[in-house]
């Protein structure tokens, strides 16, 4: 009998695996920085987003399934993110690179301001397809994570959990982590069931998560 504690491993088919690879070689476009819902662009195409706590590397993610070192801006210093960050691969996809949650070394107004700005977005937007909520892979889930995942359940939006920065653990660690986080989808209705591993330095997941994200693109 399998062991039910064990990671959900999902394959994925050859042809879906260079549709990805195809659609992120494609080109991508910077279109904006949004700081407020009147600017937000039209819904006219499948959006996916990147959510979490400042510095797990959601900048970092998305440039590694671009392929590119400064697409998106990454830094050390939590909080560099601090629009909502519209990336568009002609008219197929938005990939939307938000500002982190959890971080409180800027001015607490500001902060605010962030995030009920990407509360309201994520609560709020018809042609978000999944958020990506990414975690460090050294801490796991944190409260600030699972307020989100409520939310995200409330207002039925599907999201899936990415484990960031592999590279920095050991298999041990990372093992327990993965249970630990499946383990804690269960009860989450719009919770994907598997839990996504991947290294933005070493590129872990980063072809399956490009293959996943093509899934929500019309083949043309
Ligand atoms: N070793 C390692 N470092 C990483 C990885 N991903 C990101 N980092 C580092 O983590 C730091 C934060 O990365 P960002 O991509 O800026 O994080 P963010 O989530 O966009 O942060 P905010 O915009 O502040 O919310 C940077 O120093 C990155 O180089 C990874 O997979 N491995
Ligand atoms: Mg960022």
């Amino acid at each position: 009998m399998s062991d039910p504690s064990a990671p959900i491993v999902e394959e994925e088919s050859p042809e879906d695996m260079e549709f990805g690879r195809k659609l992120f070689a494609s080109g991508v476009d910077f279109l904006k920085g949004v700081v407020d819902l009147a600017s937000l662009p039209t819904p006219d195409r499948p959006e996916v987003a990147f959510a979490g706590r400042s510095n797990v590397g959601k900048s970092s993610l998305i440039n590694a399934l671009f392929r590119r070192k400064a697409l998106a801006r990454a830094s050390n210093t939590p909080g560099r993110t601090r629009e909502l960050n519209y990336f568009t691969i002609q008219e197929r996809l938005y990939v939307v690179d938000l500002p982190g949650y959890g971080y409180a070394k800027v001015t607490r107004t500001l902060v605010e301001k962030w995030t009920k700005l990407t509360r309201r977005y994520l609560q709020g937007r018809p042609s978000l397809m999944r958020v990506y909520l990414l975690v460090d892979s050294r801490h796991g889930l944190k409260p600030s994570d699972e307020d989100l995942m409520k939310e995200l359940n409330t207002a039925a939006v599907s999201y899936q959990i990415v484990l960031t920065k592999a590279d920095k653990c050991k298999k041990t660690h990372l093992d327990a982590v993965l249970a630990d986080t499946q383990a804690r989808l269960k009860k989450q209705m719009a919770a994907h069931p598997t839990v996504l591993l991947t290294s933005a330095e070493k590129g872990d997941g980063i072809e399956q998560l490009r293959s996943e994200i093509g899934k929500f693109v019309e083949k043309s």
